[in-house]
């Protein structure tokens, strides 16, 4: 099958969990490529994630927002930018809810600016990182598919589904080379202790209550994130502009299952399980139905959920550091304004 020879990509929002992930990937797999990350370094944008990479000479790091419309025009132009892949973004739900402005300045405004400067350049690539959110909630039955209408049900997803908007209509106006993509939920290193997996994990070891909203029975659809890069990269190369790929490893798990999986891999206690107050609007179930990446471009999942689990939680035990340094910090105002209602409600 044809690639698409684009080798000089500027990734956005490289600093956060996905980001990072797929920085270290590309550099390991895709040895010509060179990456510059612009990354405005928010709470969720950590350094200490890319120690590894530090000097390498394929890669710059540039502190931006991707709203800054002339820093975006000289990075494209100094570095002959082919390709845009499109991270950046406040990513999470919770923090939507007591304080969207942030969401639409990032995830829709930040998406507008970037789409405008890669049209006036003239980029060849731009891959818009979406999420299966975008599509709202489904019942007991059936999956997401490309064709499911958007129905986003918290200002993040609202968010993005604006972004992934914009994307579809530079594309139809424009013709601009813009693809979407839309992951289930993410696991794996690197994570901020504010989402599930990794907020379970550190109480869990701390011996501190673990919140699960409402009955514990909202399904997500998990899928490692080492998976996630893979496909992002088989989209990026070898997708059709204007498509939208689902992303997913065909994995749902209730809530309580993953809090269940962590406590044993950690011979922690079910008792540490605390039933709080719900998540307003929360998503109750979310499915991807993955067969159109799978078929082209072709791309498939590595990564078990058992294997990745016990992986992910090895790797929190072995970097305790970086997240002690993170819990340490802006994270326990964080974890008490948010969590002290619901503990009590
Ligand atoms: P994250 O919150 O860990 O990282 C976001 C990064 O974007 C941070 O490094 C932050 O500093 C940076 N950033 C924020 N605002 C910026 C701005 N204005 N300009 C430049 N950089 C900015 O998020 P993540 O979990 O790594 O998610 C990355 C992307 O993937 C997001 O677009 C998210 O919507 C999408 N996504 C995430 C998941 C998931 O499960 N985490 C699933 C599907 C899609
Ligand atoms: O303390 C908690 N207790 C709890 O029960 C937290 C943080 C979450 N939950 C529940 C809410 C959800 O049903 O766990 C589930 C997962 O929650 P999050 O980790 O906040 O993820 P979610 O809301 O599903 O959104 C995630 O997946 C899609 C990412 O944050 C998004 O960026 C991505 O687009």
């Amino acid at each position: 099958m044809s690639e698409t020879q684009v080798r000089k990509i500027l990734v956005t929002g490289g600093a956060g969990f996905i980001g990072a992930n797929f920085i270290y990937y590309m550099l390991e797999k895709h040895p010509d490529v060179r990456l510059v990350n612009l990354d405005a370094l928010t709470y969720a944008g950590n350094l200490e994630n890319l120690k590894e990479i530090e000097g390498h000479p394929n890669y710059r790091f540039v502190r931006g927002r991707i709203q800054d419309r002339g820093l975006l025009e000289k990075i494209i132009r100094e570095e002959e930018i082919e390709a845009v892949v499109n991270f950046a973004a406040e990513s999470h739900v919770d923090r939507s809810i007591v304080g969207p402005e942030v969401f639409v300045e990032t995830n829709v405004l930040g998406t507008l600016a970037l789409l405008d400067e890669a049209l006036k350049a003239g980029v060849r690539r731009f891959l818009q990182v979406s999420t299966d959110e975008v599509y709202g909630s489904l019942g007991a039955e059936g999956s997401f598919t490309e064709s499911t209408s958007l129905a986003p049900n918290s200002p993040y997803s609202a968010s993005k589904a604006g972004a992934d908007f914009l994307a579809r209509a530079y594309h139809r106006t424009h013709g601009f080379p813009a693809l979407i993509t839309r992951s289930s939920n993410n696991y794996g290193p690197y994570q901020f202790p504010e989402k599930l997996i990794p907020l379970m994990i550190l109480n869990a070891l701390q011996d501190k209550e673990l919140p699960v909203y409402g009955d514990g029975m909202n399904v997500r659809d998990w899928i490692h994130v080492e998976d996630h890069c893979s496909a992002l990269a088989a989209v990026l190369f070898r997708g059709k502009p204007g498509e939208v790929y689902n992303i997913g490893a065909g994995c749902e798990k209730t809530n309580l299952e993953i809090v269940h999986s962590i406590l044993d891999i950690l011979d922690k206690p079910r008792s540490l399980i605390r039933f709080v107050q719900d998540r307003p609007g929360h998503d109750r179930r979310y499915a991807i139905d993955s067969s159109n990446i799978r078929c082209h471009p072709g791309w498939s999942p590595s990564w078990s959920f058992e294997k990745g689990i016990v992986h992910t939680v090895e790797w929190y035990l072995a970097h305790r550091p970086w997240w002690e340094r993170i819990i340490n910090g802006d994270y326990r105002k964080y974890y008490e304004t948010m969590y002290a209602g619901r503990f009590s409600g």
